[in-house]
């Protein structure tokens, strides 16, 4: 597995409490764990467990013994000890495995807290890993990514990020900035009249843009595989958006009639798509001039459902002809365009949607012809390639800052400006996995962890 760079940890981020949770989650089990770590944590356990002393247990070795409490048995315990630095956290640790349920590892817990452990926060286990260098921030978040994998593939994305998959990406194109700031750099002092910028200057840019273009595409979806994603059926009343909703989700769930307004109140429902949890969202239809046949709550329900998209579909009935509201849906942007009732004879312009660079699919929702070439590129969209390297709105947002750095340098009027943007372009790549995160990002980070984690 990758480690990130190594190096002294800073002294002021070692931790000098010792913390415990409970890790496994509440309810009947057969083993419930309780956590801890810290320096404290062999020296409190001697105190409470009756068997072999824990502060003379080898190194990751299990130990069976009791848990007592002032001479009480509370439960009988399996104890694993870990010695600093060779643990999840990099500090000494142990774990406690009591009997499942509820109310023995919550005494365990409770006794600990009364012989100096403090309760941990969300995610502080993680988080001191991150501290003592034992992970990088994008494999913590890939351990956060593991945790609540709901599909097999969202799981595997998690896996490879949390084996190092983004901080050997991200190595590998801070290399390719290196070398385009040499490029650049060793042009300074040039006049630029007498030394055009040469060609492979622009093509390193270019090449530069693309591969970050496609991680940030990566990134994107692969927030799709962890968080789900929400895909907004549109178009104009009566195009058949409510029967295509029915067809994808294979139930009928919206109600479907020839009356042209039918759907008001937008419906939500999830399904899997391609291991992607999609939420598919049916709209009433748009029109020229909200007001008249849709109402103007309707209508603005429908404009909410485009805005918090993260796909749209633009439906359009082929067998009519371009209706002023399809104009209005054909506005909207990065959306799929499904030219419905295809089963009917074609009355539709073909040149309507011409000039406009997205995906068009034919399809009868009724009959169910082509449905399934519809869900072919929808996976192809929802689907991080399967080597994608970055995940989540966070890594999304330094890449995103790193491309419009080096857009910048490409265009900059000179090469003392180029240079300088490429910096600006490695140090929001460097925010990806930063050598030593702030508090208030690591806050971000760990706020959506459960404790234990
Ligand atoms: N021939 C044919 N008819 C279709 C197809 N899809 C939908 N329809 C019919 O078109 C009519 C409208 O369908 P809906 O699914 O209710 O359309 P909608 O876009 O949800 O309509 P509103 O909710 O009123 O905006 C119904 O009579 C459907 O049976 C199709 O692929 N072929
Ligand atoms: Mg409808």
């Amino acid at each position: 597995m990758t480690r990130p760079s190594a190096g002294p940890v800073p002294k002021d981020t070692v931790c000098s409490d010792t913390i415990c949770a409970i890790a496994t989650p509440p309810g009947v089990g057969s083993i419930a764990v309780v956590r801890m770590s810290g320096p404290d944590t062999l020296k409190i356990l001697d105190r409470v467990f009756r068997g072999p002393r824990p502060s003379r247990q080898q190194a990751n070795t299990c130990r069976t013994g009791w848990i007592r409490d002032q001479g009480s048995d509370i439960d009988q315990v399996v104890l694993t000890a870990y010695r600093a630095p060779r643990s999840y956290t990099g500090e000494q640790m142990a774990e406690v495995s009591c009997h499942g349920g509820s109310v023995a590892a919550s005494a365990v817990l409770a006794l600990l807290c009364r012989s100096g452990c403090r309760l941990a926060r969300p995610g502080e286990f993680t988080r001191r890993a991150v501290l003592n260098r034992k992970l990088s921030l994008s494999q913590a978040e890939a351990v956060l990514d593991l945790v609540q994998a709901q599909t097999l593939p969202a799981y595997r994305g998690a896996l490879r990020r949390y084996q190092g998959r983004s901080l050997a990406e991200a190595a590998g194109l801070v290399g390719e900035l290196k070398d385009l700031v040499a490029l650049v750099e060793h042009h300074i002092g040039f006049d630029e009249t007498d030394a055009p910028w040469p060609e492979r200057f622009k093509a390193a840019h270019a090449g530069l843009l693309r591969r970050l273009d496609r991680a940030i595409l990566g990134a994107e979806r692969g927030r799709f595989l962890s968080e789900g994603a929400r895909v907004a059926i549109i178009g104009r009343p009566n195009v058949g958006k409510s029967t295509l909703f029915n067809r994808l989700l294979g139930e009928e769930r919206a109600v479907v009639t020839r009356v042209p307004g039918t759907t008001r109140d937008r419906i939500e429902e999830t399904t899997l798509m391609a291991g992607v949890r999609v939420t598919l969202i049916d709209t009433g239809g748009m029109t020229a001039r909200p007001g008249r046949l849709i109402s103007r709550r309707t209508a603005q329900q429908t404009e909410e459902a485009i805005a918090r998209a993260d796909m749209v579909l633009a439906v359009f009935d082929r067998s009519q002809d371009v209706r002023p509201g399809d104009h209005r849906v054909a506005a909207v942007e990065n959306s799929v365009c499904v030219l419905n009732k295809s089963d009917l004879r074609r009355r539709f312009p073909t040149g309507f949607l011409n000039g406009k660079t997205r995906s068009c699919v034919e399809l009868s929702a009724r009959t169910g012809a082509n449905v399934a070439g519809l869900k072919r590129l929808l996976a192809r969209r929802l689907l991080p390639g399967a080597d994608a390297a970055f995940s989540g709105a966070r890594q999304a947002q330094a890449l995103a800052e790193t491309r419009s750095a080096v857009l910048r340098s490409s265009q900059a009027p000179d090469v003392e400006t180029s240079a300088f943007e490429l910096h600006a372009a490695m140090e929001a790549l460097g925010r990806i996995d930063p050598a030593a995160a702030d508090g208030d990002i690591l806050d971000r980070v760990f706020a959506r962890f459960c404790v234990g984690k």
